[in-house]
């Protein structure tokens, strides 16, 4: 019966070091598969005498026994040992803080259109809105630019059905503005404008903001001074040097062309300005006898291409992230 202890504690020993399922139904093989060690041991029961028989084959099924539980222990456990490593394994940590959005920023134009809004309003300026396709009038004859005017060739824009047009100018804003509120006027009025025209300084869609201030006795001076102040302001310099240029637009006289030193004794030209003219006071039904004042309208793209040093207007509109993460 040696035999037997031995037999028993090798296969404990076996089952205990398998360390999957496969290995242990072959370890199971060895002893109570068809030429396992337990199974030769019961067909030598034959051989044993009737009375030595009876005991042996008890001994052997009490061993068979025991294997088949130490056996479905050892599977109990790899299974439980699996399982716990596949929980591991796909274990989902619920507690984790989500991934987020990334807070963005806001567009380099928005940021110089923002900045316009905030010093006018200190200027006491109202900010002023209208809508992006314009009737003939609003756009155009309202401001002294009637048909067949040569600036009308000059601001060639998009037509729309129905005789509207893709506004070539945020002045129409104000036209709607004096038609729906009586004087005193001090507003801004920016915006999207569109014109036919396409390069590296020019983009068929770009920003104005124009200005409109209407009263009893507003000047030249005041002008001179909204505006020198609007740009000293606007690129933090309290010296920065202003020209104001003779020259003709349409709805403005007289007009003047407002440059800024720039450079070696260089000037650029920033903004165009003028009184407004009488016709336009006119057109919405303001008598220019009464009132009058001045209008002014700026590019903030190029004002934004000249804070930032950005040398074709083109970036500003194509969305490059590695472009606009440069203003974050
Ligand atoms: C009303 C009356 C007059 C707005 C004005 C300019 C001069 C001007 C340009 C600046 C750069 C356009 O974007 S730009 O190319 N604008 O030179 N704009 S006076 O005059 C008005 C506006 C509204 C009712």
């Amino acid at each position: 019966m040696t035999d037997l202890a031995t037999i028993l504690a090798s296969a404990r020993a076996e089952f205990a070091a398998c360390t999957d399922a496969a290995a242990l139904e072959n370890a199971k093989a060895r002893y109570l598969g068809k030429a396992g060690a337990l199974t030769e041991l019961l067909k030598g029961l034959a051989q044993l005498s009737a009375t030595d028989r009876p005991a042996a084959g008890a001994a052997i099924n009490d061993a068979k026994r025991e294997l088949e539980s130490a056996l479905a222990a050892r599977r109990a456990a790899l299974a439980d040992a699996k399982l716990a490593a596949q929980l591991a394994a796909d274990a989902l940590d619920v507690s984790l803080p989500g991934r987020g959005r990334g807070a963005g920023t806001l567009h380099p134009l928005s940021r110089v259109l923002e900045r316009f809004e905030s010093l006018f309003r200190s200027l006491g300026f109202a900010v002023a809105d209208g809508p992006e396709i314009e009737d003939d009038f609003h756009n155009f004859t309202a401001l002294n630019t009637p048909e067949n005017h040569p600036a009308r060739s000059m601001q060639d824009t998009f037509y729309v059905e129905g005789g509207m047009v893709l506004r070539t100018h945020t002045s129409p804003i104000q036209v709607r503005y004096m038609e729906t509120h009586a004087p005193p006027i001090k507003i801004i009025a920016p915006g999207r404008v569109y014109r036919v025209d396409s390069d590296a300084t020019h983009s068929p869609m770009f920003h104005q903001v124009e200005g409109l201030w209407i009263d009893r006795d507003v000047s030249f001076a005041d002008l001179k001074g909204v505006l020198t102040e609007f740009l000293r302001r606007f690129f933090e310099r309290d010296d920065l040097k202003v020209r104001f240029r003779p020259s003709f637009f349409p709805f403005t006289e007289p007009s003047a062309e407002i440059d800024m030193a720039f450079g070696d004794g260089g000037w650029l030209e920033i903004a165009g300005s003028g009184q407004v003219h009488p016709n336009v006071l006119r057109a919405v039904g303001i008598d220019p006898e009464q009132y009058q004042g001045f209008a002014f309208g700026m590019g903030p793209d190029r004002l934004a291409m000249l804070r930032y040093g950005v040398n074709d207007l083109r970036l500003f509109y194509e969305n490059d992230l590695r472009f606009l993460r440069q203003f974050a």
